[in-house]
């Protein structure tokens, strides 16, 4: 075939032949994806320069976690899969805790990577990066496929952008054998392969029975609680959430990610008074919220055992009712036509009496109050509260402005501390809590929302993908790093009992990292007072520079493992010594 037969533009009228390069990135487009979160070599580099090419923004990092993190949580705040494209083997394994990761916390995202031939792959003769791919991926996400053929292109991609969803939202895998990307074909039937995928995500209702059995539940209450989860802010009904929220008259905690699906401020959220809402209400509706380990599994002392509540539940996978407690009344559908539904029941609707969200409000007040006076510290070395007092009302001034944030105590007192006033502002270790999503969740979120970003970063979490400053360098993207540096993991002072070596949780003492910004041409700011650190972020904000700063934190000041130091195992004899 004379070369320039071959279609190097979207023009496909003209062109006599295209190929598989062109196939994938028009059937991407076509499905409407925009971003390509990357890292090039050997089969795709083409691929990621043509699809820069074509229009497609290619953000190239230094470690496929990171450009996967990236796609994940693009899923999460788009509703469309986030595309993350690596090369075989050990990009590709390296692509695979974000597929996981994305997976576990029901966002779609699809993992594109390149791979050898099948022939040489399945007769193990030792190629450049060989792996059979698609058998190691598919237990880690929703679905997985190779395209072998370009014909197939169109299906392939269809396929994968409707596994990921579709449902309950998830991973998809999707293996292109390097052969794939030289196919050419006709360029009009390759136009005519192509299929945009109509309505991947089809309005679930449940049954009007279903509908009346949670209203009567609710209804019969005498103290209701809502909890909201991340499916709740995925789904993207911002004001249909507010207004059954508003109509119940119910208080509302929110989990960690569902933080300003309705505002902190508003009267109803009890988050300031979790302990009591989950101990002493009769009747829990979750909201695109799992009764998994973040809310101890429904049970325990915490949830007023052995005092048994009722529960209603909205979720769209069926499969996650009474995964941990009985549900009373299950609402499989998605939250839209769920809460649609309900909404349309409730006239008439009596709200829950003042002496149980009189005592709620209460409380609020009460501990809102006792944690004011902590916010106001000025101590030098800073502790958490100081710190994130400062950076508490940066947030309230900058309501857009969207928080990444990890970490052990850096994470625990920022979620409870930082008040989000809008949805989908506040992106975190999600259901796994994994470290390293910072600074890929940092560029999507910028690259995806277009407004400033702020992480809140453990000295530790941010130790894992931190070279992406570069990468954010690079992009000029308008985002503040600020590392909660207290010399270590949960503290700085641990010690090697034997003397030989550090202790196994502590760092390079004071280690300067604004440096590092430095050496990419960033801002880099070394803050030691509250003063310093809001002077610092605010002017971050405001110019949109890369920026780094590095918030000295006593040592001291954290706890072991922050608020979970619960689940760690612990050792008789050791505690025998
Ligand atoms: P959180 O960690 O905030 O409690 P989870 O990730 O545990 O939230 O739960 C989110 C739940 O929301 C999942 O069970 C998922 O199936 C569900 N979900 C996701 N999208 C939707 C939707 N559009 N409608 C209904 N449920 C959804
Ligand atoms: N590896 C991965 C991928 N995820 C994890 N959650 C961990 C390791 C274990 N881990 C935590 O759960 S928190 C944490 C680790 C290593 C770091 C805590 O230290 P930090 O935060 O400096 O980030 P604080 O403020 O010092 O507590
Ligand atoms: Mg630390």
């Amino acid at each position: 075939m004379a070369e320039a037969a071959v279609k190097l533009g979207s023009d496909a009228a003209q062109a006599e032949l295209t190929d598989g390069f062109h196939l994938i990135i028009d059937a991407l487009k076509l499905n409407g994806i925009e971003n390509i979160y990357h890292v090039p070599g050997i089969p795709v580099t083409d691929l990621g320069r043509m699809m820069q090419a074509e229009g497609l923004r290619v953000i190239s990092f230094r470690h496929e976690s990171n450009a996967g993190n990236a796609a994940a949580v693009a899923g999460y705040l788009t509703k469309k899969p986030g595309v993350c494209l690596t090369v075989s083997a050990p990009g590709f394994l390296n692509g695979l805790v974000a597929l996981s990761h994305a997976t576990t916390n029901c966002w779609p995202m699809i993992l594109i990577s390149g791979s050898s031939e099948r022939e040489i792959v399945d007769l193990q003769k030792g190629d450049y990066e060989e792996m059979d791919q698609l058998a190691i991926a598919k237990p880690l996400g929703k679905a997985a496929y190779r395209i072998l053929h370009a014909e197939d292109i169109g299906v392939g991609v269809a396929r994968a952008v409707r596994a990921a969803l579709s449902g309950r939202p998830g991973g998809v895998y999707l293996d292109i054998p390097a052969s794939l990307l030289g196919q050419t074909m006709d360029a009009l039937q390759g136009e005519k392969s192509l299929i945009k995928v109509v309505e991947p995500a089809p309005a679930q209702f449940p049954s009007q029975v279903a509908i009346d059995r949670a209203l009567n539940l609710l209804k019969s209450a005498k103290k209701p609680l809502i909890i909201l989860g991340k499916g709740a802010s995925y789904a993207q009904c911002d004001d249909l959430v507010k207004e059954f929220v508003e109509k119940s008259g119910i208080p509302y905690i929110a989990m960690s990610m569902a933080k300003g699906l309705l505002p902190d401020d508003h009267p109803q959220y009890a988050g300031a008074a979790r302990s009591l809402v989950l101990k002493d209400s009769d009747c829990v509706m979750l909201v695109g919220a799992r009764l998994n380990w973040l809310l101890s599994h429904g049970k325990g002392k915490q949830w007023g055992e052995p005092f048994t509540k009722k529960f209603i539940q909205i979720d769209i996978d069926p499969k996650e009712m009474d995964s941990n407690q009985p549900i009373d009344a299950p609402l499989v559908g998605d939250i839209e036509s769920v809460l649609t539904m309900m909404v349309k029941g409730m006239d008439g609707w009596k709200k829950p009496s003042e002496e149980w969200t009189g005592a709620v409000a209460a409380k609020s007040a009460e501990n809102v109050e006792k944690m004011s006076g902590k916010l106001m510290s000025n101590a030098v070395p800073m502790d958490f509260h100081g710190a994130l007092g400062r950076l508490k009302r940066i947030f309230a001034d900058n309501p857009d402005a969207v928080l990444v944030n990890e970490g052990a105590n850096t994470l625990d007192f920022a979620r409870s501390i930082i008040d989000m006033y809008k949805p989908r502002k506040r992106l975190d270790v999600g259901t796994w809590g994994v470290m390293g999503i910072g600074m890929g969740t940092a560029v999507a979120a910028a690259v995806e929302t277009g407004q400033p970003v702020v992480c809140i970063e453990g000295d530790s979490a941010f130790g894992f993908s931190g070279m992406e400053i570069e990468t954010i360098c690079r992009y000029k993207l308008p985002v503040c790093i600020v590392i909660f540096n207290n010399s270590g993991i949960y503290r700085g002072t641990d010690t090697d009992p034997t003397g030989r070596d550090p202790g196994t949780t502590v760092f390079v003492p004071e280690a300067k990292y604004d440096m590092m910004m430095e050496a990419f041409g960033g801002v880099g700011v070394t803050a030691r007072t509250p003063d310093d650190l809001e002077r610092a972020v605010r002017e971050a904000i405001a110019s949109g520079k890369p920026t780094l700063v590095n918030a000295i934190i006593d040592p001291q000041a954290g706890t072991e493992s922050g608020r979970i130091g619960n689940l760690n195992p612990q050792s008789v004899v050791q505690k025998k010594k």
